[in-house]
Parts: C-alpha cells; sequence; structure tokens
C-alpha cells in the first residue's frame, strides 16, 4: 500500500477558518486510488512550517506529498508549476515579516512540483470542476513549504512526487470573510480526490 503525506495549514491573515485544514482532517486515513492518506495540519511561521513537513517527511516515509493551501480570491483549483527560493510578503502568524530573503541559501531559485499537474487539471475539468495551473505560488508560506519539500527530495535523489495544490475559500469561509468567491466543502473534497487519483 503507497502513502500519501495530505497537508494543510491553520488559519492565518485575516481567514478566521482554513478549509485546508477541514479536507485534509476528512480525507486523514481515508484511502484514494492506491494511496492511504496520512493528513497533517502545519503551522503558518516562517521559523517552523517548512521543518514541520521535512518531520512529517521523515516519520510517515510516504510515496507521494500534496500540500494544500487557500488562496483566498481564486476561483479555481490551482496545482502549482513552481516554488521560488524566497520569503516575503505579509507577517506569519507569530509576528515575523519576511523581506525577500532566500528560504534555502544554497538553493536553486526556483524548484519544479514533481506532481502531475497537467493531468491534475484536465482531469479536473473533465470532471465539471474549474481548474488551472497557476505559475505562482507566491512567496508567503504556501510557496515556502512547497520549495523545503522540493528541495528535500532533490537532495535525497528521491523519486518522490511532491507539490502543492492552492484551493479557492469554501462557502462558510466566504461568508465569513465576506469579500472572496468560494467553492462548496463537498466540491473542495471531490476536487482533491480527483488530484489524488491523478497520481
Ligand atoms: N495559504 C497561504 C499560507 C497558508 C495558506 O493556506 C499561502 O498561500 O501562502
Amino acid at each position: 500500500m503507497n502513502t500519501l503525506l495530505l497537508t494543510g495549514f491553520e488559519p492565518f491573515l485575516d481567514f478566521p477558518l482554513n478549509p485546508t485544514m477541514e479536507i485534509v482532517n476528512e480525507l486523514d486515513g481515508e484511502l484514494i486510488g492506491d494511496y492511504r492518506i496520512v493528513g497533517k495540519i502545519l503551522t503558518v511561521d516562517f521559523s517552523k512550517s517548512g521543518d514541520q513537513l521535512i518531520r512529517e517527511i521523515e516519520t510517515v516515509n510516504p510515496d507521494a506529498v500534496i500540500s494544500l493551501g487557500l488562496a483566498g480570491g481564486r476561483f479555481k483549483i490551482t496545482p502549482e508549476r513552481i516554488a521560488i527560493n524566497c520569503n516575503d510578503g505579509e507577517e506569519d502568524n507569530y509576528g515575523y515579516k519576511p523581506d525577500g530573503e532566500r528560504i534555502v541559501e544554497n538553493g536553486s531559485d526556483g524548484l519544479f512540483s514533481t506532481l502531475p499537474i497537467k493531468d491534475m487539471v484536465s482531469n479536473l475539468t473533465k470532471a465539471g470542476f474549474p481548474a488551472e495551473i497557476s505559475n505562482t505560488a507566491g512567496t508567503y508560506l504556501c510557496n515556502n513549504v512547497m520549495y523545503r519539500g522540493l528541495s528535500y527530495f532533490q537532495k535525497d535523489q528521491k523519486s518522490v512526487p511532491s507539490g502543492f495544490i492552492h484551493i479557492p475559500a469554501s462557502h462558510q469561509l466566504a461568508v465569513e470573510h465576506g469579500k472572496i468567491a468560494s467553492w462548496s466543502h463537498d466540491d473542495l473534497v471531490k476536487s482533491i480526490r480527483i488530484c489524488i487519483k491523478s497520481l
């Protein structure tokens, strides 16, 4: 049996809940396609989140890694193409505000996702879910965690597919937030199942 490490994030900035947390908690332990899902929630902390991901990878020893993040305001499921070696943007949940520094001092400028992102988008759209590849995961925690995961597997020369998918807000979050597009929780969960089956 293959194992898939599926991660989500805690709430952050002005988002009082994070739908990725609910999706991951719901799918934890499920069998989807060839994979048993191990779900873990990461903090939104530039000094800790990447290390947390690596610790989970070393504990779970997964055959694939998919990290999920909320992209408040996006209206499609967007598998990310590339992570860049840069932390920048707003404060994290612990008050640290990055200033354009590198994530890994001597690391590559960018690392490409090793997930089948084209198949994911094509399977999602075939199933009736709006999706497209995103060419930027930003410079906040999602990009950070995607970069750390890809850099870990690159160093270890392991061929473990790894990468990141940004998702829109859930209806519940949109109601509480007031200014963002949203999907039903059920459709978000169905979409992530389709992405996992694309592996
Ligand atoms: N989204 C943020 C960090 C946590 C999350 O769910 C991001 O896009 O960087």
